[in-house]
């Protein structure tokens, strides 16, 4: 099953948004298979960023993600790196719609309180940078009643 990398950013966890932001993949049917509240130094914050190191705003994006705790998840689930970013809403919270994570609590793109991995790819990259001990291991007894 398609598994995600999913980060709570620095603000959302400020804001106490958390709870809220779990709700939203629990409430869709996903599964949590990694969870961890953790404060990143620099290297580790430029490795997980690498691929947008040539951008302007690099040095601004990882001091953000370096200022406090962030929410390090996995999820698990059919097609959730896609639909995670759907729940999530677009990278500047001003073009993501009403409904989204993004769009309901979001104003700035500096301050957009939440990452998901943006493809299988990046996904698995991400999960094992995050989590090198491997997601938790366990089978939610909801999945007959989640998939046909
Ligand atoms: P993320 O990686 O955080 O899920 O965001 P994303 O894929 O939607 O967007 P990406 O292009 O990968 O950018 C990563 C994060 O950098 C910040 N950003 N700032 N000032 C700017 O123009 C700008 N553009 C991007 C955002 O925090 C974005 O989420």
């Amino acid at each position: 099953m398609e598994q995600t990398f999913i980060m709570i950013k620095p603000d959302g966890v400020q804001r106490g948004l958390v709870g809220q932001i779990i709700c939203r993949f629990e409430q869709k049917g996903f599964t949590l298979k990694g969870l961890k509240l953790i404060t990143v130094d620099r290297p580790f914050a430029e490795q997980h960023y690498q691929d947008l190191s040539a951008k302007p705003f690099f040095s601004g994006l990882v001091d953000y993600i370096i200022s406090g705790p962030v929410v390090a998840m996995i999820w698990e689930g059919k097609n959730v790196v896609l639909t995670g970013r759907k729940i999530i809403g677009a990278t500047n919270p001003a073009a993501s719609e009403p409904g989204t994570i993004r769009g309901d609590f979001a104003i700035d793109i500096g301050r957009n309180i939440i990452h998901g991995s943006d493809s299988v790819e990046s996904a698995n990259k991400e999960c094992a940078l995050w989590f090198p001990d491997g997601p938790v291991n366990w089978q939610s007894s909801l999945h007959s009643w989640i998939y046909e």
